[in-house]
């Protein structure tokens, strides 16, 4: 059976050294927190890095006990490395990238080596382990090139990947020198999760405008594969919290915690005082300062809340070696400082602030006695806090301030939504929190808990895990019908053993690849040489069927011993003869497409028009991706209101709009010759939409080749037009072996 193996750079748990003594901690931060649920209850082996590299064999036997005790094990990483890859290229390049503080965002060639060394050091450590067929679930932003690295090692694996944090819009994406690396890394997947549809959408855009590759819907079509890209909301262990809530909930006030009683006594000492909770590590994403600022104005626009409200700040450290952090506490100081300064009185203390991490059963202490948990990050992927405040509140009371730019606030909308920058509308959301009717907060936290306990972070890791199963389904039909060695030799001994033969090829995408310019994708000496070797096989007639015009075809081919079929059928240009129009029809009705399409083109730029004997194209493969797909969109609706009751129809090709008269195409042209040139042996090769008539109108024992990874009729795939010279030159190789 095959085996799960999770790839993160922190482990669940975290080894330190203290007076020569091997310590453990579990890891604090979402993803461990979050995932180590999942790991415990599924038999996965956990590969990350531990935090601490062994001074000697033994050291390290100590270590790696530890970690197998929870199917862990270790990738060790050098102290330089450690600088240069997780506080370097991890931590002052795509954190902050990937959270929009372009101004904290370093570019540095050393982090970058570092970045790339470490992420193949992963991908060594993963091959040692994994068995044939094993699934490898991927996190985050350290190990985004670990994908790629082990699909070119190892392509019988199943890669998972998941992001934690947002993925930037492209203007932002655009900015980083090693975009375009990033981007691959990850396409090495299966299947990319994201928290919310927005950083999929971001990454998506990013995909095709920095790699070219077609997207459709939730499908990157990539040369030889496709990669899934869908969205699953990070969830909680929902029953774990509640039920720690609720013990603490039925303890007697005297025999709870040490730290419990302080808060009990804290909030009983004056009447009706009120708790306000924040928790975060110390970063500069989370919006510390803003918060502060926007409690203080509260305290100043309602005094009357003096000595009633204090903000309990739980700062967990975090990245203390990396600068930005270091100014961030310095800074959160200052302000809690002048806060409590300014306010404060001998009794009380409007900001109650720890610098420090506290154990889970004092987190769970201070969820369940928050009036309100304010949490407004300046940008964040998800924000689990948020989750974990709402499943800990098992009497159903409490409210919660949560900022939009929290990927939570998609799922949480009951809540009192902020902008984190606008400190004034922050602090009236403090005072609606602090106002509003118990039964309305009731109500809101009823219902947001009711959605997060069934998607919980069990369901969304097995979500993930079937959703990952099910790209693998979908992957293997195409790879099955992809052209294998055994595959090519069948189709060749059947071309061998039969008496008449034709190939009916496709022109664009087929033999050539695609141009910006269409006249730009004439054949070059390589393709005239092998077209010609194909036309020269005995018993062989060789059919080019194309939506290109006429003259243009005429142009390339029209002295080569080939059949010739132009405008999807339009034009028929038999082996030695003149060309044949199929069908007479009037062409007025191009009076009235024309200026529609012209117009497209004034409000589209790099979009273009071409004019056939029998259709009008708008092409616009030049033009800016999402631009060009919406006019599109816009073009078909419009002219399928011009065209009714005319015996006209539309064709939408790659990256190209087609009006044609109607009853004309690929499939019928090739069914009409084969019916005039029977053949015992029929091929036929295409890349597009408009290929799938001629494979459906062709005979059951003909052999059909789909160019390129989406969904056909056709029999088998071949990736691309480079493939199909290959196999074509295969051919001929056998006739003359
Ligand atoms: C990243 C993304 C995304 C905090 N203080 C203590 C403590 N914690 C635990 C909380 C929570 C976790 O740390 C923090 O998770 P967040 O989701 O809020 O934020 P990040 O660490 O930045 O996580 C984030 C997440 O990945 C998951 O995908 O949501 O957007 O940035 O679980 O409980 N735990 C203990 N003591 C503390 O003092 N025991």
């Amino acid at each position: 059976m095959s085996k799960l193996i999770i790839a993160s750079n922190r482990l669940p748990i975290r080894i330190d050294k203290e007076d020569n003594e091997i310590k453990v901690t579990p890891s604090a931060g979402g993803l461990a927190t979050g995932l180590k649920s999942y790991h415990r209850e599924n038999d996965s082996l956990w590969i990350g890095w531990p935090g601490i590299m062994p001074e000697t064999d033994k050291e390290a036997a100590t270590i790696e006990a530890l970690l197998k005790k929870e199917h862990c094990l270790p990738v060790y990483l050098e102290a330089d490395l450690v600088s240069n890859f997780y506080d370097g290229f991890s931590n002052a390049t795509l954190w902050p990238l990937f959270h929009y503080f372009t101004e904290f965002t370093q570019f540095n060639e050393t982090y970058w080596d570092a970045y790339c060394q470490v992420n193949a050091l992963f991908a060594e450590a993963i091959i040692q382990q994994a068995e044939e067929n094993d699934t490898i679930w991927v996190h985050d932003y350290q190990l985004l090139l670990l994908p790629n690295m082990l699909r070119e090692k190892r392509p019988d694996l199943t890669i998972g990947f998941f992001l934690h944090i947002p993925f930037p819009s492209y203007e932002i994406m655009r900015i980083l020198p090693w975009r375009e690396e990033i981007v691959a890394g990850l396409l090495g997947a299966d299947l990319i999760g994201f928290h919310t549809y927005d950083y999929a959408r971001h990454f998506k855009s990013s995909v095709k405008r920095l790699l070219g590759f077609d997207v459709e819907f939730n499908q990157i079509l990539l040369d030889n594969r496709q990669v899934f890209i869908d969205v699953f909301p990070m969830g909680i262990d929902y029953k774990k919290f509640e039920k720690y809530a609720q013990k603490i909930q039925s303890t007697p006030i005297q025999e709870r915690s040490k730290e419990h009683q302080d808060i009990d006594r804290f909030l009983m000492s004056v009447p009706d005082r009120k708790l306000i909770l924040s928790i975060d590590r110390l970063d500069y994403t989370k919006g510390i300062p803003q918060r502060l600022k926007a409690f203080r104005y509260f305290l100043e626009k309602y005094p009357e809340y003096k000595e009633k409200v204090s903000l309990v700040m739980l700062t967990v450290p975090s990245r203390t070696d990396v600068e930005q952090y270091q100014n961030l506490k310095n800074e959160v100081d200052i302000h809690v400082g002048n806060i409590n300064g300014e306010f404060g009185t001998i009794n009380w203390n409007p900001v109650i602030y720890f610098y420090r991490s506290v154990p889970f059963e004092n987190l769970i202490e201070l969820y369940s006695s928050a009036d309100v948990a304010l949490l407004t990050p300046l940008r964040d992927g998800m924000n689990l806090v948020a989750k974990e405040y709402l499943a800990s509140k098992v009497n159903h009371t409490g409210s919660i301030i949560l900022s939009e730019m929290a990927g939570a606030s998609k799922e949480l909308g009951e809540a009192i939504s902020v902008n984190p920058n606008n400190i004034y509308d922050t602090a009236e959301a403090i005072y609606k929190a602090l106002t509003m009717p118990e039964e309305e907060k009731k109500k809101s936290v009823i219902s947001m808990q009711k959605r997060i306990k069934r998607y919980d972070v069990y369901k969304w890791a097995s979500e993930f895990m079937t959703a990952l199963g099910n790209t693998v389904e979908k992957q293997s039909d195409y790879h099955a019908r992809k052209i294998s060695s055994e595959i090519k030799s069948k189709i060749v001994n059947d071309f061998a053993q039969s008496k008449s033969k034709v190939f009916f090829l496709d022109y664009d995408g087929t033999l050539q690849g695609f141009f910006d310019d269409p006249q730009a994708a004439y054949p070059d000496e390589a393709l005239y040489a092998l077209l010609d070797d194909v036309a020269a096989l005995q018993n062989l007639h060789l059919v080019l069927v194309s939506g290109r015009d006429k003259e243009t075809f005429d142009k390339w081919f029209g002295n080569k011993p080939y059949t010739l079929i132009a405008e999807h059928g339009a034009w028929l240009k038999p082996l030695g003869e003149q060309w044949i129009e199929r069908k007479a029809v009037q062409s007025d009705w191009k009076e009235n497409i024309r200026p529609v399409l012209e117009s497209y083109v004034d409000r589209t730029p790099g979009s273009l028009t071409e004019e056939k004997t029998y259709s009008l194209a708008w092409h616009y493969r030049k033009t800016e991706i999402e631009l060009g797909a919406l006019r599109a969109m816009e073009l078909v609706t419009y002219i399928s209101n011009l065209i009714i009751n005319q015996d006209l129809e539309i064709l939408e090709g790659k990256k190209v709009v087609e009006i044609k008269v109607s009853g004309i195409n690929k499939g019928i042209a090739a069914s009409e010759y084969l019916h005039a040139n029977p053949s015992e042996f029929v091929l036929a090769i295409g890349d597009d939409w408009t290929d799938e008539y001629l494979f459906k109108e062709l005979p059951e024992n003909a052999n059909t080749i789909k160019v390129g990874t989406e969904n056909s009729v056709a029999k088998y795939y071949l990736n691309n037009y480079k493939e199909v010279r290959t196999f074509l030159k295969d051919i001929i190789a056998f006739k003359n072996k």
